[in-house]
């Protein structure tokens, strides 16, 4: 049994948690793979077309950000940051190769490991000092193995809970060891600045600099009342994350909670039919990742960015976790007709799926809505296509689906395994 499954809430502090998150990741395995990129700007995303460029960047390596690039950032802008730069899409199935490589490694170490996104886990290490050491050879153990193993750097932080473990992975990125000692979590958050609040959006953060709160430690001086008063029913949450208390435990069988795929179109659209159809064809891509990976989502979320870049989401839920192409395209193109532009056309739609459940759930905890925002939901493309397939499993508990929907969607996924992404369901010819 592990501590963060102990009953006792005084050994909840004595965690030893690791947060491992990759440096650059996709830009990583991209200078790995082709050595004549190394030393120079590297931008991975949508092609910049001399400025023109319509997409956005996923990410680029440590020497491009000191130009103003960053992940999420239109290609245009990043071309006009630093126009030297080398500009590649990015290779997914390769990365996704990598990710699978370095959490393999990361399970030797421990056998609790929640991976969280393509590139980063937790690992609840608690009571493994015998075997890989205190907290900083550990550390340096991880880093070395996954160095040697696949030639990439991790930054890695390592502290008594969740929460101050991803903040001390990201605190001194690339190739980082950061490690708060248990004791001393109030010491460790005090001085940073409330933006490093996990969780905390720009409202939030916005509310508490309002109250005079910049500093974390400012937060955790604060009494609970007052703390209430300005964030409502999240005050206490950040209140006690402010004082380094985190007992969320490190959850393995993690799933990914939601999946999305959308398109950033070449020149604005305006046509309803046209962006219609796209609607259909990313509704087809999305479901049939969602059916690869035998997960089924409960919310379906509608993107769309406008000329101008002003993005707007949309969500609806529907009775039933669904995997269906019908249900999913049709609640998506409900909440695209109801959807006002005000005469702006379209520079990107998109849908997402989120509240997902796995056919193999072993824990029913994860089988509860997770309550995650839209904006985590498109925050995570990264992992929206290009995944690998994963084996078809036997099937969700009391499926309710319409059973000539589920024959077509799978019959439709077969040939498209067999022939390719150029076969299409009649209503799209
Ligand atoms: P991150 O870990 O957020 O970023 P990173 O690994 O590129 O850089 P850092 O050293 O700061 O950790 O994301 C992991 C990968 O996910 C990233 O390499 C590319 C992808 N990604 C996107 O595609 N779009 C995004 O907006 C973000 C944030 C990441
Ligand atoms: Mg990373
Ligand atoms: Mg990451």
């Amino acid at each position: 049994m592990t501590a963060s499954e102990s009953p006792d809430p005084a050994a909840k502090s004595n965690r030893t948690i690791v947060h491992v998150d990759m440096d650059a990741f996709y830009a990583a395995v991209e200078e790995l793979d082709h050595p004549e990129y190394r030393g120079q700007p590297l931008i991975i995303g949508a092609d910049p077309k001399g400025g023109q460029g319509r997409g956005v960047v996923s990410t680029c390596n440590y020497i491009a950000r000191k130009f103003g690039v960053h992940s999420a950032q239109p290609v245009s802008q990043a071309y006009r940051l630093c126009p030297q730069g080398i500009f590649i899409p990015p290779a997914y199935a390769r990365y996704s190769e990598l990710s699978k490589a370095i959490m393999k490694i990361l399970q030797s170490f421990s056998p609790t490991v929640e991976q969280v996104s393509i590139d980063e886990a937790f690992l609840d290490c608690t009571g493994t000092e015998r075997l890989f050491g205190q907290a900083p050879e550990l550390g340096q153990r991880i880093k070395d193995t996954i160095r040697a193993e696949t030639g990439l750097t991790a930054s890695v932080g390592i502290a008594p809970n969740k929460y101050i473990a991803k903040v001390a992975s990201d605190l001194e990125k690339p190739d980082g060891l950061t490690i708060c000692a248990p004791g001393r979590e109030r010491e460790f958050l005090g001085r940073l600045p409330v933006e490093r609040l996990w969780g905390a959006g720009k409202k939030t953060v916005l509310k508490l600099k309002t109250c005079g709160y910049w500093q974390i430690g400012d937060l955790a001086k604060a009494e609970l009342g007052e703390v209430r008063k300005a964030l409502g029913n999240h005050g206490e949450h950040f209140w006690r994350l402010a004082k380094g208390l985190d007992d969320r435990p490190v959850r393995t069988g993690w799933r990914r909670k939601s999946i999305s795929e959308e398109t950033t179109f070449e020149h604005d659209v305006d046509d309803n039919d046209r962006l219609e159809q796209v609607l259909y064809k990313i509704a087809e891509t999305l479901t049939r990742n969602l059916r690869r990976e035998d997960a089924r989502g409960r919310t379906v979320v509608l993107k769309i960015r406008l000329t101008g870049f002003e993005t707007f989401t949309r969500s609806k839920t529907v009775p039933e976790p669904t995997d269906e192409t019908k249900t999913i395209r049709e609640t998506a193109l409900q909440m695209f007709r109801a959807f006002d532009r005000r005469g702006k056309a379209v520079r990107l739609i998109g849908i997402g799926v989120s509240n997902l459940l796995f056919a193999d759930d072993p824990d029913p905890v994860q089988k509860k809505a997770a309550r995650i925002s839209q904006m985590d939901l498109f925050g995570d493309l990264s992992q929206s296509s290009g995944q690998d397939s994963g084996e078809h499993s036997a099937g969700h508990p009391g499926d309710k689906r319409d059973r000539s929907e589920r024959r077509r969607d799978e019959l439709l996924d077969d040939l498209k395994d067999k022939f390719g992404n150029h076969i299409k369901r009649g209503s799209l010819l």
